[in-house]
């Protein structure tokens, strides 16, 4: 029932997603391998209260259900990843082929339920036994990222046709690596930090080589990547000179560190290093050469970003972008560093499009969503006005976007269901589905009903 006045183009998707180690569970069943994660979140310390993914939602057994309530909702496609080690128990080398199997039917299940799968080859769940030979700082890492994508496509590229190879690369390289947070608690620096980058960036443009070369729908795959995108949006956008420093704020080298978006994103969609990187990161920027600049820019169909908010900025002296400090007690999620800031949306489709779109690439906001505190009332419903109120100003600001003729592929909402949420464990609910971790019991949430009616009207409701 698409409405005549939604300004989203008829092609556009609204969608949900979640990934492979936050909701799969069966964390050593059917021969699959341990993953980073498997071992980081056994350590101490490690997760919040040492929770870890070990069981989670349990969707290894009970994805009908969870494939169910997606099309209760009115999902149009789901973006789900692919657990590495599931399918490679030591990362290269022998398939496993009932982790290949349960891909199949989970595919399958979704097809039915008409619904489109949007596959991620890999969201953070990286094989130990790669790690053990030196993860991404093995040369040969880039190759092993190409081999899994390899295998992947060829077995799922009859029924999947939309991939994303890499889930948030600054996310994972720089708290895995960097900052120890994350799997697998590293604080490397420049350069070892950097060689790691070049392998990621590598291993992003052999995945979408072999996917075209492995999936049966060859070129005709869409492909793209999901990009982390903290946002920057002008204090007054009324003034030309506050949009032009949060422009240049978002697409700022971050020194030491590998945060931000063009020392990712121009590489990748211009094929080109950052203008003046080698200056920012002195002596110990990695360095990309030609070579490695035609491998990793490889022709990609959309671009991808996960988006969950941001920071205002204003033109300070000479223009030089100053951000603007979150009032005490502005809106946030559950977890702090998510800022309600609605307006997130509206510029990252406009920066992102205008710098590596040529006004032609889609735009496809490949996450978005908040975590609260949410659980089921006495009524046995879970309300969560919060999330609604969230999504709905985020999406208007999408709306502006399209109103305003961004070219715009999708929307997927995190999460489908509540889930791992690394290391918060399950003290962050990101879902339109309550999960009762105790009994595994699903409930869909207020806010997967309003999704529903949003979808239904092709959000021509916002
Ligand atoms: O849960 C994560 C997801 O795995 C990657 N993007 C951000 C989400 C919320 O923190």
């Amino acid at each position: 029932m698409t409405s005549p006045s939604s300004p989203f183009p008829p092609d556009f998707t609204w969608g949900a997603a979640a990934a492979a180690y936050q909701i799969e569970g069966a964390w050593n069943e059917d021969g699959k391998g341990p993953s980073i994660w498997d071992a980081f979140s056994r350590e101490p310390g490690k997760t919040y209260l040492g929770h870890t993914g070990e069981v989670a939602c349990d969707h290894y057994r009970r994805y009908p259900e969870d494939v169910a309530l997606m099309k209760e909702i009115g999902l149009q496609s789901y973006r789900l990843s692919v657990s590495w080690p599931r399918v490679l128990p030591q990362g290269k080398g022998a398939a496993n082929e009932k982790g290949l199997a349960f891909y199949d039917r989970l595919v399958d299940t979704i097809l039915d339920a008409g619904i489109t799968p949007w596959v991620t080859l890999f969201h953070w769940d990286y094989p130990l036994a790669l790690h053990e030979q030196g993860g991404w700082l093995n040369p040969d890492s880039p190759k092993w990222m190409g081999d899994f994508a390899a295998l992947v496509a060829a077995r799922l590229g009859d029924r999947v046709a939309h991939w994303m190879t890499l889930n948030e690369p600054q996310c994972f390289l720089n708290l895995g690596y960097s900052s120890a947070n994350h799997a697998p608690g590293y604080r490397y620096a420049l350069p070892r930090l950097g060689k790691a980058y070049r392998h990621v960036l590598l291993g992003h443009g052999a995945a979408v080589d072999a996917i075209r070369a492995h999936s049966p729908r060859g070129a005709a795959s869409k492909i793209g990547l999901a990009l982390h995108g903290s946002a920057r949006m002008p204090l007054d956008e009324t003034n030309p000179a506050d949009i032009e420093a949060a422009r240049k704020n978002y697409f700022d080298l971050i020194p030491g560190a590998f945060w931000g978006q063009s020392v990712w994103a121009d590489p990748l969609y211009l094929g080109k290093e950052p203008e003046g990187v080698a200056a920012v990161y002195g002596p110990d920027w990695p360095g990309l050469s030609d070579a490695d600049l035609r491998a990793i820019a490889r022709p990609i169909d959309f671009i991808g970003i996960n988006c969950y908010g941001g920071s205002y900025v204003k033109a300070g002296e000479n223009g030089k972008p100053e951000e603007i400090p979150y009032a005490d007690g502005s809106a946030t999620g559950q977890l702090d560093w998510l800022q309600v800031t609605p307006d997130a949306l509206y510029w990252t489709a406009r920066f992102q499009t205008e710098r590596y779109g040529q006004g032609q690439i889609p735009f496809v906001v490949t996450e978005n969503g908040i975590c609260n505190l949410d659980w089921p009332s006495l009524d046995g419903k879970v309300h969560d006005p919060q999330r609604i109120d969230f999504l709905h100003r985020y999406l208007q600001g999408l709306k502006r976007a399209a109103f305003e003729g961004i070219p715009l592929g999708g929307y997927f909402e995190w999460s489908i269901l509540d889930n791992f949420e690394w290391a918060e464990g399950y003290k962050a609910r990101f879902g339109l589905i309550h999960v009762d971790y105790a009994t595994q019991k699903r409930t869909v949430k207020d806010s997967g009903y309003w999704y529903r009616d949003v979808i239904r009207s092709h959000g021509a409701t916002l």
